[in-house]
């Protein structure tokens, strides 16, 4: 059961729409690559194995968040850890970034993915859930997440990063019924997956759909929205999601429609005409992460910006458009997280 400290954090009224004193603060790939104290750590363990360890994985979460003083943690995972179960080989390559040996281009390699137990082969991220939770101050929420559908369909497919989606495409147009089963295994295994992330000790979930921006209205509709719809409706709605995207300015409005308490919005939209355009609910966002590499006035300037723009309406949770770029100064992240603090209060 979550406790009253939980539930009247910050972060977890503004999920709910709340008022809040001030306005709270995260930001998506906080603990990760930019900080010295996690480059420290790596610098001895390979990245699969840090996640495998409760300890580690909880260690570099915490440190983070008490360096900056942010309103929520997430847990140290990846969104790709899900792919090993199915039976595809993953490897982080230095330099080069995720990589999966035997990629699925064909209908039959699809029928072949296995179906996911994530109480089996994947508890070990529940241990790092549990260890997180009982590390973290017991008035800060924990985040579990995980990727969406069609974000973990495109590193299937392509078999890494890709810049056009050319093969996922070319695969879900070529094999509407093989797209559809393949959507399917993703959505039963992510429903389990963030449930048990719940019933470890997560109070909020993030579902990433970070690569779905490079799909039209149309194809959104067909090819994707039926599954987010089943995913967000399988899962337990006294528990706060977050529906994340980049690039979805022209798909908002259905990512809505298909669930989650939180619309994600990237630093390309304009924060206050999109909120007014998609209507009353929660939104996270939306700095551009460039910003964090020049001087500190412009970091402030920049997020004033944005905070008067929202002018203090019930619901906004501050963070980046998008992830924290490896080399960021911390410096600058710290001061971010700082400035919203103060200059909510003094707003609100
Ligand atoms: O704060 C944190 O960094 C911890 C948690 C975290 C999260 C929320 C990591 C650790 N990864 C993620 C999510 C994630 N992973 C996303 C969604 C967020 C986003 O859009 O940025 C995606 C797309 C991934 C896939 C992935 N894993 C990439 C991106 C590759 C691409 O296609 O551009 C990379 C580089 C990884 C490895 C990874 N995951 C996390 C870290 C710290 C790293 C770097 C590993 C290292 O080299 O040390």
């Amino acid at each position: 059961m979550e406790n009253k400290l939980l539930s009247e954090s910050v972060f977890l009224k503004a999920c709910r729409c709340e008022n809040t004193d001030y306005t709270p603060i995260w930001l998506m790939r906080q603990a990760g690559r930019y900080m010295k104290e996690y480059q420290d750590i790596r610098s001895k363990v390979p990245f699969l194995e840090l996640c495998r360890s409760p300890e580690l994985a909880t260690e570099v979460m915490v440190t983070a968040v008490e360096r900056l003083g942010v309103d929520a943690a997430i847990i140290f995972s990846d969104i790709l850890l899900i792919l090993q179960p199915m039976g595809l080989e993953l490897e982080y390559i230095e330099g080069v970034g995720p990589v999966l040996h035997n990629p699925v281009r064909t209908p039959e390699q699809a029928q072949m993915l296995k179906e996911v137990e994530p109480k089996e082969s994947l508890s070990y991220v529940f241990d790092v859930v549990k260890s997180t939770r009982s590390a973290l101050p017991s008035g800060l929420p924990l985040i579990g997440f995980s990727g969406a559908p069609f974000t973990i369909a495109s590193y299937i497919i392509e078999g890494g990063s890709s810049k056009n989606y050319q093969l996922t495409k070319q695969f879900m147009y070529s094999h509407p019924t093989a797209w559809q089963n393949l959507m399917e295994l993703i959505v039963r295994a992510t429903v389990k997956y963030l449930k048990g992330q719940v019933e470890a000790g997560a109070q909020v979930l993030q579902v990433f759909d970070s690569w779905v921006g490079c799909l039209s209205p149309t194809d959104y509709r067909a090819f994707v929205f039926p599954y987010m719809k089943s995913l967000f409706g399988q899962l337990d709605s006294d528990i706060p999601t977050i529906h994340f995207g980049v690039s979805t300015a022209t798909l908002l409005k259905q990512q809505k429609e298909a669930g989650g308490s939180v619309i994600g919005l990237d630093f390309r939209v304009d924060i206050k005409k999109t909120w007014q355009e998609i209507g009353p609910i929660a939104v996270q966002g939306n700095l551009d992460p460039c910003v964090l590499y020049a001087d500190r006035n412009t970091v402030r300037d920049q997020a004033r910006r944005i905070l008067d723009q929202v002018e203090g309406k019930n619901g906004h949770i501050f963070n980046l458009g998008h992830g924290i770029l490896p080399t960021t100064p911390v410096d600058n992240v710290i001061e971010l997280v700082d400035f919203v603090h103060e200059y909510s209060q003094k707003r609100s």
